[in-house]
């Protein structure tokens, strides 16, 4: 085992180059050829392999340093001579033709200029053959200026800018997303006042074989590798490193959605990850989420073919005071529009006479007065909505395409009122939990629920949804379904009223029903049954045991 200082190998044009990445730590075990750091210039970036297999025993460079030619990485503990890459780094320098392209970087003056179409090929790429193209910078009839970055490449170990070799109007471009390049391939055709860069790059000759790591003097010899030019740099245009960038393409993660968090703003592996799970999570949504399933006034209306929504300076009449909606406000606002718009949904209203589970209720706190379980209405309902499910099972399904999903299992929503918004907790198997255990869970799923801390499986799986308002007061409202759920029942304040027996008005308490229906599952003699079969069972709740 001898240790080995690993070097920035040859880079070519390349001066000074930033450290953005460190892909390995000390105790790492590494193969010839793994990728080590990731280096970045204004228009390329670049991993740096080892030259040797072997264990880390110290990092000799951080994120921000400079790094150049000889510039030492790390000390490995080297495997052996055998364990070399085969074109030991650091290369020697790159021999002339294996960087052709680089003279623009010197002089990005533009030539005299030519008239007429004119052809921009891929130049000098050096060792690399079925580079892809992963962004597209400019589109035909856009003016283009020398050395103007117009595609990035990208290999699996580094990506580049691909300037043009001419200025002029973009008449056609040659590629797009997706394609693979190769040196010498057209590009695009340019038109108009046409000017040359001084070492023009198109077609570049083959290159000399790139020495060393094919990864590092490809991306040297790139193309160009032209001064960075801000005015002509594509604007928000997302910095990653290929590996980044590769991560984020498996995972279908739209980059330019990311805010980074390294360095200038260079997005970062945990970047991707944290997005990731955000929009697992459904705290988040992607634009084409979010267009699918428009914000609760953001849509403007144009997806429905709605006038827009209007925007009205309220300051012309009163004072007043912006404040940003909370996170649950906005996921819940699009998901409750969505729920809205595209479900034909009818409101029953009907009413329970409550008055001997009521007092069956107050009695059962009073003998559980000891233990603090305390039993309100909302977990009799929970258990005589099971009930109702069981008997009228289109209520308990979803709807998948032209088929319904009939669930046999009985996952019951109730809507939570909490600081920051309204938010649906699920008490999973409510028709193997007795009124008391439903209880305690619905007490214990409030109070995280309040607190904030409930998870994403403590919110889903509902197969219908109760929102009770009857702790506050009111008489019916429409509650809106929770998709893809096909009901949810709607609870007002119970109070005293005169009911007729047939003889004479007698005081019942009457709990107030309104439950909301998809009509394009449920008609409206089923949803009738549904809330009668309801009002039955919770006028005699040993209905449930039948
Ligand atoms: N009629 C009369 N009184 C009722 C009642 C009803 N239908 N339902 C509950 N009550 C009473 C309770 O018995 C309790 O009285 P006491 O304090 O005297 O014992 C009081 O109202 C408060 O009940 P609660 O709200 O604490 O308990 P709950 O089980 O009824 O509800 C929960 C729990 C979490 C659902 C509730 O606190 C809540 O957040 N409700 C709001 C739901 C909501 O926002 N829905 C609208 C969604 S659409 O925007």
């Amino acid at each position: 085992m001898a240790l080995v200082d690993i070097k920035v190998p040859d880079i070519g044009d390349f001066d000074e180059v930033a450290v953005i990445e460190l892909l390995v730590k000390p105790g790492d075990t590494v193969k010839a050829e793994q990728s080590l750091i990731t280096v970045e210039s204004d228009k390329a970036s670049m991993e740096i392999p080892s030259s040797h297999a072997g264990v880390v025993k110290e990092l000799k460079v951080a994120i921000g340093d400079k790094v150049k030619q000889g510039s030492v990485v790390l000390l490995l503990e080297a495997e052996g001579s055998a364990a070399a890459a085969p074109a030991p780094a650091p290369a020697p320098a790159a021999p002339p033709a294996a960087a052709p392209a680089a003279a623009p970087v010197a002089a990005p003056v533009a030539a005299p200029a030519a008239v007429g179409p004119v052809q921009v090929f891929v130049p000098d790429i050096g060792d690399f053959k079925d580079v892809a193209v992963i962004e597209v910078f400019v589109k035909p009839g856009d003016s283009i200026k020398v050395e103007q970055s117009l595609i990035t490449v990208e290999s699996d170990k580094a990506s580049m800018e691909i300037p043009s070799s001419h200025a002029g109007v973009l008449k056609e471009l040659k590629v797009k997303i997706g394609d693979t390049v190769n040196i010498g391939d057209l590009l695009a055709i340019l038109e108009g006042s046409v000017a040359a860069a001084p070492a023009a790059a198109a077609p570049a000759p083959a290159a000399a074989a790139a020495p060393a790591a094919a990864v590092v003097a490809a991306s040297v010899s790139a193309p160009a590798a032209p001064a960075h030019n801000p005015t002509t740099a594509p604007v928000g245009l997302p910095h990653a490193s290929p590996s980044v960038r590769k991560f984020a393409r498996e995972l279908g993660v739209p980059l330019d959605e990311i805010k980074g968090s390294g360095a200038k703003g260079r997005i970062t592996a945990d970047d991707i990850q944290n997005f990731t799970k955000s929009v697992m999570a459904g705290s988040l949504q992607t634009k084409a989420q979010a267009a699918k399933a428009p914000a609760a006034t953001g849509g403007g209306g144009s997806e429905l073919g709605l006038i827009p929504w209007p925007k009205v300076d309220f300051t012309k009449f009163g004072p007043i005071e912006r404040k940003e909606m909370g996170r649950i406000k906005k996921i819940s606002g699009a998901n409750l529009l969505r729920n809205a718009v595209m479900i034909p949904a009818v409101t029953n209203f009907d009413d329970a006479d409550i008055t001997d589970l009521e007092a069956f209720r107050v009695a059962t706190n009073k003998e559980n007065e000891k233990s603090g379980v305390k039993v309100t209405m909302l977990a009799f309902l929970i258990k005589a909505c099971v009930a109702a499910l069981k008997k009228f099972p289109e209520f308990n399904s979803s709807l998948d395409g032209d088929a319904l999903i009939y669930k046999q299992y009985f996952h019951i929503g109730f809507a939570a009122d909490t600081p920051n918004g309204l938010v649906v907790p699920v008490i999973k198997d409510a028709d193997k939990k007795g009124v008391l255990q439903i209880s305690v869970e619905m007490g214990e799923l409030a109070k995280k629920a309040r607190d904030g801390k409930l998870g994403p499986a403590d919110m889903s799986g509902a197969c219908f949804t109760i929102s009770s308002l009857g702790g506050i007061g009111g008489r019916y409202f429409t509650p809106i379904i929770n998709a893809p759920e096909v009901a949810i029942l709607g609870v007002c304040k119970s109070q005293t009223e005169p009911v007729w027996d047939g003889k004479a008005f007698q005081p019942r308490l009457m709990l107030p029903l309104s439950l909301t229906w998809d009509h394009r599952v449920i008609d409206g003699a089923a949803a009738a049954r549904f809330n009668a079969y309801l009002g039955q069972i919770l006028g005699d709740f040993r209905r449930v045991l039948l």
